[in-house]
């Protein structure tokens, strides 16, 4: 497969410590619709999620529930491989960071960062918190409770000061810029390419990447008292899973430097800044892009363990649906933007868009296949169809898959699917406007075609959106009699003023099991 067909994709590989919720299955939900979705169209894709084990957060969590920090790793990081299931995800590979082969990648960018002076060893003193795993200037702290210094977080810090190695990336100041200005979409969405320009452009400083007040760790080449720094130990999760440090096998050469890193905000600058320059110091190529999408809230408020209003992703999905929540959580907020889950919210998408629109739309024109037309895919006229309504539809759906491809590669999830209900909105309007159900005594061929013509709208949809409902659309196909070998994309018809007739159109004669409703209306 040439290297421009195969495509890598990472989530950010999670604190075990944590209780998984809405916010962690979201990232994971995009790559998900990704990775689907470029498979689909063709890509040799590899998804790479998994848990960030080391540090000095989980060393505490460990102590805090009395047992070892290995023990209690493998007991947490289960909770982030159910959630996988529980979302359907698709990733073929599922990293911890406690695995061997990471400490031997991890070892092995250190090493190379050594050899090629990047590394020096000095005393580290300034702030810290604990609960980032990040080192803050005083000048971006604020006074808290107590006396306690609080980082812009929101994370309480504390005094640091301990022999450690450090990174100079003091250095990489201009070729990281450089590089920004060459790739233009290295970091999405804009507003945060912005953001992350003018913090380089205010200066690095040297990074401590070394500690040797705890153990839990990467333990550094040749000097095993310090350990490595969790962020450098947990970036390198991206290179250890296609291979590293063998560059010259066949998985990192086909997949690296990874096609996108997808993250949320608060993680944008050890991706976009301190990444690329470990990189570069190691003479490994930069990644392609980095996109950092926003934050959600539960009803307006922040989503966290002390406030005590952290969405579980298995409640809502045993309430809603699995693909009516993957649904709302790419269609209700622009990615990108910050948002707001509400109950409220969820049920009107529930109702309007897959209920009302989708829902519908299968369930009328089925029905009516199923009862008028024997339960069979009916016979379409070859000629005079241009004066049908649905007609126009039929073209709108052969014009979907390169507009939805274009919002997908930019990550505008959203822009995706309301490219899609455009059509589906019409497509409904149009069954409106043709009335077959009146054309059964008056023209009955006319009935067919007109019914002909929707289910292949239909199949189109239910091909194009199985990426975000996946279990949905299966259903969908199954319910058109669609062949497992013809669910990809290249089964589509792309052309704007092309018939259905082609090879993977729906056969005339083809029976159909009855129908059953998909996506049915949520009532309290
Ligand atoms: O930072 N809204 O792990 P983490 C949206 N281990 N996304 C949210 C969210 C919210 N309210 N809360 C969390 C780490 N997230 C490191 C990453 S990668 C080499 C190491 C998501 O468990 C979002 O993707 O704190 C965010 O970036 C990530 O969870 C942070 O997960």
């Amino acid at each position: 497969m040439p290297a421009d067909k195969c495509y890598y994709l990472t989530s950010p590989i999670y604190y075990v410590n944590d209780v998984p919720h809405i916010g962690h299955a979201y990232t994971t939900l995009a790559c998900d619709v990704l990775a689907r979705f470029k498979r689909l169209d063709g890509f040799d894709v590899h998804f790479l999620t998994g848990t960030d084990e080391h540090g000095q957060k989980v060393e505490k969590s460990a102590a805090a529930a009395g047992i070892d920090p290995q023990s209690f790793t493998d007991k947490v990081s289960q909770n982030f491989r159910d959630l996988a299931d529980a979302m359907n995800y698709s990733h073929d590979d599922f990293i911890r960071t406690t695995e061997e082969r990471h400490t031997k990648a991890s070892q092995a960018i250190w090493t190379k960062l050594k050899e090629n002076g990047h590394i020096y060893l000095g005393t580290y003193a300034g702030w810290y918190a604990v609960r980032d795993e990040a080192f803050y200037d005083e000048s971006e702290l604020t006074d808290g409770e107590g006396g306690t210094k609080i980082a812009p977080s929101g994370a309480e810090v504390e005094w640091v000061e301990e022999p450690s190695y450090f990174f100079d990336l003091s250095k990489w100041q201009e070729p990281l810029l450089k590089f920004y200005e060459e790739n233009p979409d290295f970091i999405a969405p804009e507003s945060r390419r912005n953001e992350v320009i003018s913090f380089v452009k205010g200066g690095l400083h040297d990074l401590s990447i070394s500690r040797t007040s705890f153990k839990w760790g990467v333990p550094v080449p040749d000097d095993p008292e310090h350990i490595m720094y969790v962020w450098l130990d947990a970036l390198t999760n991206y290179i250890t899973a296609v291979g590293y440090p063998d560059e010259n096998s066949q998985e990192f050469s086909k997949y690296w430097p990874a096609n996108l890193h997808m993250v949320g905000k608060d993680i944008l600058r050890f991706h976009a800044v301190y990444w690329p320059a470990f990189l570069m110091g190691a003479e490994i190529d930069v990644h392609h892009r980095v996109f950092a999408h926003g934050w959600w809230t539960n009803e307006g408020q922040k989503i966290s363990k002390s406030v005590g209003n952290i969405i579980e992703p298995n409640e809502i999905v045993d309430t809603y649906g699995l693909d009516q929540v993957r649904y709302f959580l790419l269609r209700e907020v622009p990615f990108g933007n910050d948002g707001d889950f509400s109950h409220r919210a969820m049920i009107s998408r529930i109702n309007g868009d897959l209920a009302n629109d989708l829902g519908n739309l299968c369930q009328r024109v089925l029905s009516m296949v199923n009862k008028n037309c024997d339960a069979k895919v009916p016979a379409c006229a070859e000629s005079g169809l241009e004066d049908l309504p649905v007609y126009g539809t039929l073209q709108e759906v052969h014009a979907l898959l390169p507009k939805v491809r274009q919002h997908i590669d930019r990550q505008a999830f959203h822009d995706a699917l309301e490219e899609i209900w455009r059509v589906v909105r019409d497509a409904n309007r149009t069954v409106d406007e043709s009335a077959p159900w009146a054309l059964r005594k008056t023209d009955p061929e006319a009935m067919a075609s007109v019914l002909y013509i929707l289910i292949e709208v239909i199949r189109h949809f239910a091909i194009l959106l199985q990426p975000f409902m996946p279990q949905s659309c299966a259903k969908m196909l199954d319910q058109l009699s669609v062949s497992e070998k013809a669910r990809e994309f290249v089964s589509l018809k792309t052309e704007e003023n092309s018939t259905p007739f082609d090879q993977n159109a729906l056969q005339p004669g083809t029976s159909l099991p009855a129908p059953e409703g998909i996506f049915p209306r949520f009532s309290d």
